[in-house]
């Protein structure tokens, strides 16, 4: 039996360009460039803005110079990647998940040439990184597309962007692979069910097909699962020593009632989660969506040719991110997906909810870990845990972050009880080490750092760092290896 965290267990945190980067001026535009901040009174407090149109980018456009677009600026990392290292040196980390932003690489996407700059930026970055013994962690594509993909392809809506995708991949794995040895070829690839624009660049008004929502999600969802396979056989070809991870949206339903039809309705929601790890762990797809896909007019139009490298492109470990589990409610055949962000009147009321209407689940977490465990028994790498706060800065620099310790200990405590339980997992990156944009509204108040930057959401302030006390709390849990969790 297992008696708690291995010795190697890879303790960090973890960030995706996008959101932290800026830097904008030095590569290619991309559809997040064109996501627009909406302050908190013009939207439901647990609405996400992070959906886009090609009439909303086209409006963006328009407005360049009068609309706030945070994306751009990040939280200055670009500039100050060495201070950012040396404090997370500081906590002791030892894995920093991170994602190349591929327009900095093709500034189109398209390119025949890459950016040579663009290159270097990332060498510094894991040079650094290696410096203070962090193993970096690189996910391959995390929500930000090069525009003229979008624009040209609709993102993943056409094959033609898996050949870009992986003439991408060919270019960083043969460039870094001396320097990184743990990739994932794509974050939250089952996002696409949420927002098709974020997760795939495609554009639903956009399609070069002809508007079905349904078929465009499962198209670019179908399109995402054969590039991620080619890119797992690709990395092994280039290096068969590196090692290739999915990275997907855990999401654990519970049936509203205790009427077996709610029970129903989660095994169809829990199946969308499944359909997912099926394809990229075991490299079979599954029988058990075909019967939504005819409802839906959705056709899946995968050849044995692709069979065939799905089979042969499953993943060496299993990655995930953690933030909430969901309810699921019977409304009816044939069924129709729950969702994976939140939506404030399906509550569960025996969790507690972050203001942005997030549940907190820590036993959920062990569920899930369990399940996934069960179900494959791959090692299990947790890609993302964390909880975006309101935090305040006193005079005397001090941020008091008790809640996010709180929520930590328990988590942490959860995971502990999966490994006794008999799960491998082998390491943990916090989203959000340091403060950064948020993905889903673009707010930098949503804080999810154990360290503070001074920003706001129109991007004033110094970007100054401040360790919060979680800082010194995490710290302290790297340095026991997860022993002492205590508050203080
Ligand atoms: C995940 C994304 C991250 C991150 C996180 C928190 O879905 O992979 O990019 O942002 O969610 O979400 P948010 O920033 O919207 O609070």
């Amino acid at each position: 039996m297992k008696d708690g965290f291995r010795k190697d267990f890879l303790w960090g945190g973890a960030t995706a360009a996008n959101q932290i980067e800026g830097g904008f001026e030095k590569r290619g535009k991309a559809n997040t460039d064109y996501l627009q901040f909406i302050p908190s009174d013009k939207r439901r407090v647990d609405q996400a803005t992070f959906s886009q149109s090609w009439e909303s980018i086209q409006e963006s456009i328009k407005h360049e110079s009068d609309y706030n677009f945070p994306k751009r600026r990040g939280n200055d990392f670009y500039n100050r990647y060495k201070e950012d290292i040396a404090l997370m040196a500081e906590m002791g980390f030892k894995v920093y998940r991170m994602s190349i932003a591929w327009e900095r690489i093709y500034p189109t996407g398209v390119d025949n040439e890459p950016n040579e700059e663009g290159l270097k930026f990332y060498d510094a970055v894991f040079d650094e990184c290696l410096k203070y013994h962090i193993e970096p962690m690189v996910t391959i594509l995390h929500y930000d597309y090069p525009l003229f993909i979008c624009e040209k392809y609709n993102g993943f809506e056409s094959k033609e962007t898996i050949d870009f995708y992986l003439k991408y991949v060919s270019t960083i794995v043969n460039r870094y692979q001396n320097k990184v040895k743990y990739w994932l070829t794509f974050n939250e690839i089952n996002m696409t069910l949420q927002s098709i624009s974020t997760c795939s660049g495609a554009m639903p008004d956009h399609s070069r097909y002809g508007y079905n929502k349904e078929q465009l999600m499962f198209q670019c969802i179908h399109n995402m699962l054969l590039a991620s396979a080619k890119a797992v056989k690709l990395i092994h070809n280039i290096n068969p020593n590196l090692k290739v991870g999915n990275m997907i949206w855990k999401q654990l339903y519970y049936p509203k009632t205790m009427n077996p039809k709610e029970t129903l309705q989660q095994r169809f929601d829990m199946n969308l989660n499944y359909y997912f790890f099926d394809i990229m762990c075991k490299g079979v797809v599954p029988y058990y969506l075909d019967r939504y896909f005819s409802s839906q007019g959705i056709v899946r139009d995968y050849t044995n040719a692709d069979f065939k490298d799905l089979k042969e492109g499953t993943v060496d470990f299993i990655s995930i991110s953690w933030y909430m589990s969901n309810v699921s409610e019977y409304k009816g055949e044939p069924f129709k997906p729950t969702g994976l962000l939140p939506d404030m009147t399906r509550n569960n009321p025996y969790l507690k909810a972050t203001d942005w209407g997030w549940s907190v689940d820590p036993i959920g977490l062990r569920i899930s870990l369990n399940q996934i465990y069960e179900r494959y028994h791959l090692p299990i790498f947790i890609a993302e845990l964390g909880i975006g706060l309101h935090d305040k800065k006193n005079e005397d620099n001090s941020i008091h972050d008790p809640g996010r310790i709180e929520f930590f200990r328990e988590n942490i405590l959860q995971i502990k009880e999966a490994i006794l339980d008999g799960v491998d997992v082998f390491g943990l990156a916090a989203w959000g080490w340091i403060d950064l944009v948020s993905s889903s509204t673009s707010e930098m108040s949503k804080r999810y750092g154990f360290v503070y930057v001074d920003a706001d959401d129109e991007g004033n302030g110094t970007y100054d760092r401040y360790r919060k006390d979680s800082f010194y709390w995490y710290k302290k849990v790297i340095a026991t290896n997860g022993e002492d969790l205590s508050n203080s």
